[in-house]
């Protein structure tokens, strides 16, 4: 078996190659990452002389790249982690997202359908469905959910779920999507709500909190949800998608404070800033058919989740700071600054 992970030197695609190689020894796992800012090489070095894997560098939407690979590798499986992700820079500059997030899953299908493949599949997001209202928390998102997104960033995640779809009925590709809510685990990137905070707490920075923070996410521990993807790829329907998520709705602040409480840090360091634009006020995902189809449950609950990722960014300071002491500090003066 060999699968190739597209952006798999990010948060979760790495997460879920060190999944992969731990859990399935025999299959070859290819890693084809563009690299870009949120990209870490050293995030791939524990495997980069795992015989079983093979780092290539090179940008999804690269129609001759994607083919040679293709060529070389004949994949059993594609596993597209590869997107641009953040929000806040989707709402500065969505152009990047709708070329690598809808024209990059598109020439990857392409391939797919050129070369022959047993599954591609799409990791999505809950964004696409848009947002609940915070005085229903009867209200969750199901696979039937209309999609109804809000920002750059959820569209051409939207987008791409509609073309992968549309790959299935018109030529047949077996595809599948999952739709996961909001992740937390090593490797997550500081520009992301949980790392960034922890990151600014142990600096003793400012904790930028946007509107009041009452938004609501629901957050999953990235293990699970590439236990999840695994779990799909191998026994889901073809055609299908499947809602991941663990019932773990949280507030922005409560978030926060948690943080600084684990950190021993003030709350003092809280401030609130500007809010984000279009801003989805609550994330709430129902599993059932996950649960029901094919037995994925949550493994971590938020309380130790949240624990081994603290400690995550205490033993690896040197990741995160070599990040945060580069390139990043003219996007955060961009985006922090007059806030
Ligand atoms: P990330 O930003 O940490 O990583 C993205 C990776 O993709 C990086 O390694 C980057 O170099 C690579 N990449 C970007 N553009 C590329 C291109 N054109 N060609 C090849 N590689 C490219 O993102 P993440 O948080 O790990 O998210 C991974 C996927 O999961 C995304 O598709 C995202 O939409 C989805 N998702 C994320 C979350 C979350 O909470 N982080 C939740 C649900 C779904
Ligand atoms: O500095 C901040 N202050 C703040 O209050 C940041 C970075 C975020 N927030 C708020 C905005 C959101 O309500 O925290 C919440 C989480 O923000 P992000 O970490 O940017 O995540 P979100 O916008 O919810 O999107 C994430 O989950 C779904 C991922 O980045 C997406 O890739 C995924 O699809």
């Amino acid at each position: 078996m060999t699968i190739i992970v597209t952006g798999g030197a990010g948060f979760i695609g790495s997460n879920f190659v060190f999944h992969m190689l731990n859990t399935y020894p025999d299959y070859r796992i290819v890693c084809l990452d563009k690299l870009t800012y949120a990209g870490n090489l050293s995030t791939l070095a524990p495997v980069m002389d795992n015989p079983k894997f093979r780092f290539v560098k090179a940008d999804i939407c690269d129609r001759e790249a994607v083919n040679t690979l293709f060529e070389e590798e004949k994949p059993d499986m594609v596993v597209n982690f590869a997107a641009e992700s953040h929000v806040d820079r989707s709402i500065e500059d969505p152009e990047i997202f709708l070329k690598t997030n809808i024209l990059g899953t598109a020439t990857l299908m392409d391939a797919c359908r050129k070369y022959g493949i047993k599954r591609y599949h799409q990791v999505s997001t809950d964004e696409v469905y848009g947002d609940l209202p915070l005085d229903r928390p009867d209200l969750f998102f199901t696979e039937d959910t209309p999609i109804h997104t809000s920002s750059p960033y959820s569209s051409s995640k939207a987008g791409a779920d509609l073309l992968v779809l549309a790959y299935h009925r018109t030529y047949g590709l077996p595809v599948s999507i999952s739709r996961c809510s909001n992740n937390y685990g090593p490797y997550h990137f500081p520009e992301k709500l949980i790392p960034l905070m922890i990151a600014n707490a142990l600096n003793n920075k400012l904790l930028p909190v946007y509107g009041e923070g009452i938004n609501v996410r629901d957050w999953l521990y990235v293990e699970d949800h590439c236990k999840a993807i695994d779990l799909i790829i191998h026994k889901g329907r073809v055609g299908e998608v499947y809602n991941v998520g663990g019932h773990n709705e949280m507030k922005n602040i409560d978030i926060v404070r948690l943080i600084c409480k684990e950190l021993g840090k003030s709350e003092e360091l809280i401030t609130f800033v500007k809010d984000r634009k279009g801003h989805d006020m609550r994330y709430a995902i129902d599993p059932t058919k996950i649960h029901n189809e094919l037995g994925w449950l949550p493994e971590t609950c938020f309380a130790d989740g949240i624990k081994k990722t603290i400690t995550w960014y205490l033993e690896n300071r040197a990741w995160w700071e070599n990040i945060i002491n580069g390139e990043y500090q003219n996007y955060y003066e961009r985006m922090y600054k007059d806030r």
